[in-house]
This record gives structure tokens, C-alpha cells and sequence, in this order.
């Protein structure tokens, strides 16, 4: 998709939205479900992968008893989960991680990533001001939740330019940037939307995410609304 495209249909949006709560946002918990996503939303979702709300590999300690499993069987697929309601300041994010899980039977050894969508230069979004931020974890093991912490992570600067795949290249190398460094570079820079990504280059993975922090709030994900 063009980028002129991918910023009207998926991020314009976010333009009328402003995060209540000041700097840092809302606060406490949100339970995320399948009836109710909280503008969660698999914005750059391509080919074959498959998100769903399961039980199945369990949930990190006070995740509550399920998490999204993710899951890219060829090497073209792409799943997301990203929502416009972490919009606004990325200083939000000095304070953020999620937990992540992979399927001790993947064939792939990676885990879901984290990206951030942002306008360069704030204010109006102009196709040319997007850019992604791309944290690429580390290796770990499989079958064990593992929480990254994405205030102290580095992150991959791409500019987002037509159907370039921004995941696939910063696992495959380029420069790793501090948040501070980030906001140097760019000190009106804004957040348009957030949240986890499964590809494009992770054939065979199948993970899990669960308990997304951003600031004070918490999204956790679970098959279905607590009772
Ligand atoms: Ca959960």
C-alpha cells in the first residue's frame, strides 16, 4: 500500500483522537477481548497469519488465564495488534514493555515485536513524516514468558515508505536508537498508534503477547470479558 494510503486509512484516525489523562495517559488495567478490542486492530496485517485469544499458552503472572497467540506459518505472513489509543507523547513509552511467549513446537526461534508508529515533526500528518520504531527482541527461550522492557530498548528507525516492511528490515540489521536519542532527533515527533507485530521474515513462529504497559495503563488480553 502506498503511504499516502496506509496514512489515510489507518492512521488519520488517530488525528481526532487525544489521550485523556495528560502526559502519561490513562491509567490502570484494561481487560482487551475479542468483544472488546480497545481500537485494537491488525492495521498492517498481510497474508496468511491468524491472531486469536486463547488459553492455550497460558498467561503471565498477573495476566489473569489467557493471552493473543500470533502466529505467521509462511515467510510473506504478517499479524499486528496495534491500537491508536497509545496516541500522543512518546515519552509515555519510557515507561512501557509487554511479556511475550513462544510455542515451544515453532520452528522459528523469534518473538513478536513491538512497534511504534510516529510523525516525525507532530502536527498534521503528511505521508512523508511516518516513520516506525521497531524493537526486534532478543533471542530466548521458548515456552517461558519473557518481559521486555521497551523504555530502555533500542530502537530501529525506518522511514516508512511504500510497501517496505519495516519489521524485515531491522531484524536484518540497521541502527539501534534510545528513545532520547529518538526525541532528539525529532523533538516534535508524536505517536499515531502501538502495539505488537508477528513479521513479515518469521515463518513458522507461533507466539504469544500479553500485558502491554505504556505509562500507567495495562492492556491485558484474555478470551473473554472477566466476570
Ligand atoms: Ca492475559
Amino acid at each position: 500500500m502506498a503511504a499516502a494510503a496506509l496514512a489515510a486509512t489507518v492512521l488519520y484516525p488517530a488525528l481526532a483522537f487525544a489521550a485523556p489523562g495528560g502526559l502519561f495517559g490513562p491509567s490502570g488495567t484494561t481487560v482487551v477481548t475479542p468483544e472488546a478490542a480497545n481500537r485494537f486492530a491488525g492495521t498492517f496485517d498481510t497474508g496468511q497469519g491468524g491472531r486469536e485469544f486463547t488459553e492455550r499458552l497460558g498467561a503471565p503472572a498477573d495476566g489473569g488465564t489467557g493471552a493473543l497467540e500470533l502466529r505467521t506459518p509462511g515467510d510473506d505472513d504478517k499479524v499486528q495488534f496495534i491500537t491508536d489509543e497509545l496516541a500522543g507523547s512518546l515519552e509515555r513509552f519510557r515507561e512501557s514493555s509487554y511479556q511475550s511467549l513462544r510455542d515451544p513446537a515453532s520452528e522459528a526461534g523469534a518473538f513478536p515485536s513491538f512497534q511504534i508508529a510516529i510523525d516525525a515533526n507532530g502536527g498534521e500528518l503528511e505521508p512523508r513524516d511516518l516513520y516506525l520504531l521497531t524493537f526486534v527482541p532478543p533471542a530466548g527461550p521458548a515456552g517461558v514468558w519473557t518481559r521486555f522492557d521497551l523504555g530502555s530498548a533500542g530502537w530501529c528507525t525506518t522511514h516508512q515508505i511504500g510497501r517496505v516492511d519495516a519489521y524485515r528490515e531491522c531484524r536484518d540489521g540497521g541502527a539501534r536508537r534510545s528513545l532520547d536519542e529518538i526525541m532528539d532527533a525529532f523533538p516534535d515527533v508524536s505517536v499515531y498508534a502501538a502495539g505488537v507485530n508477528q513479521g513479515a521474515g518469521n515463518a513458522g513462529l507461533v507466539g504469544a503477547v500479553d500485558l502491554i504497559r505504556v505509562g500507567n495503563l495495562t492492556y491485558d488480553f484474555e478470551p473473554s470479558a472477566a466476570p
